[in-house]
């Protein structure tokens, strides 16, 4: 029995439980500020891609996160973008992904306003961070080519940074960040979007299953500048994409059997 009412019980035996407690928290995020209505359309949208991935890690997003870990290792100022859906799902993990590359860690909203900004910085500061930029106003610069709110960047941050990681977002940023001359990992379960079709590093991939492994491979698995150095050169990101093409038509062409 599901029991999504006033206790919000969500029984362990309920096999969509999983889904179901991410949907909580993003209900959750919604009523206080960090995630906006938008957000929970958007997360329909990366669910019904997940459901056609099987709901798992691909063998493909895990070649992803490699070369993506060893992007941000190897970065000068590597900055993690977040938005009201990322803070809502992974707060932990972004913050000890950050730490674990050395990365900083900035609010970009797409539907921006000063009551959000705060609060989700202030929700990534109960989470464990320690600097949120994309706050302070006396840092604030604009990146002319991106045609969204998400022109607003940190003059610390995404600003100057050379390696970006962008999540659950479609849209212009990643051409225009990357007219600029920086590196665009993507976490999107869309492989179709114009962000994963862009990215250096699109990993197609639900945010909640590819933080907690990136933060884990970061921790424990880093690695000479050398061999960081091979894995981005052997990591070719359109075959990467043609072969999750080919990973969700094989389990449509299952089902339809
Ligand atoms: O917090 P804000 O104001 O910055 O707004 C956030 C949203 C999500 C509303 C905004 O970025 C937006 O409108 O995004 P889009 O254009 O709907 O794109 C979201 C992309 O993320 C889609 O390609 C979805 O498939 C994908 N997506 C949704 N949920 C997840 C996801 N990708 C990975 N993990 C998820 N949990």
């Amino acid at each position: 029995m599901v029991l999504v009412g006033l206790m919000s019980k969500i029984s362990q035996l309920h096999p969509r439980a999983e889904s179901l407690r991410v949907r909580e928290k993003l209900v959750k995020a919604l009523k206080s500020n960090i995630v906006v209505p938008e957000g929970l359309t958007a997360h329909g949208r990366g669910e019904a891609f997940d459901y056609i991935l099987g709901e798992k890690t691909t063998v493909q997003a895990r070649r992803a996160i490699e070369a993506a870990v060893a992007m941000l290792l190897s970065a000068q100022r590597p900055v993690i973008s977040v938005n009201g859906n990322a803070a809502a799902l992974a707060p932990k993990f972004i913050v000890r992904l950050a730490g674990a590359v050395g990365a900083k860690i900035e609010v970009s909203l797409f539907h921006a306003s000063r009551k959000r900004e705060i609060a989700i910085a202030s929700w990534l500061r109960k989470n464990g961070a320690k600097e949120i930029l994309g706050v302070d106003k006396k840092f604030s610069a604009r990146i002319d080519e991106i045609q969204s709110n998400r022109m607003k960047v940190d003059r610390r941050g995404i600003f100057v940074a050379d390696v970006v990681l962008v999540q659950v977002e479609d849209g212009d940023r990643t051409e225009a960040l990357k007219s600029r001359g920086k590196r665009v990992i993507a976490i999107d379960l869309n492989p179709m979007s114009r962000t994963a079709q862009a990215a250096d590093v699109s990993i197609v991939d639900n945010i909640v299953r590819t933080l907690p492994l990136m933060a884990e491979h970061a921790e424990h698995r880093p690695r000479g500048r050398q061999k960081l150095n091979k894995i981005i050169r052997n990591f070719d990101n359109n075959i990467n994409l043609k072969e999750t093409y080919t990973h969700m038509r094989e389990k449509l062409w299952k089902l339809s059997k």
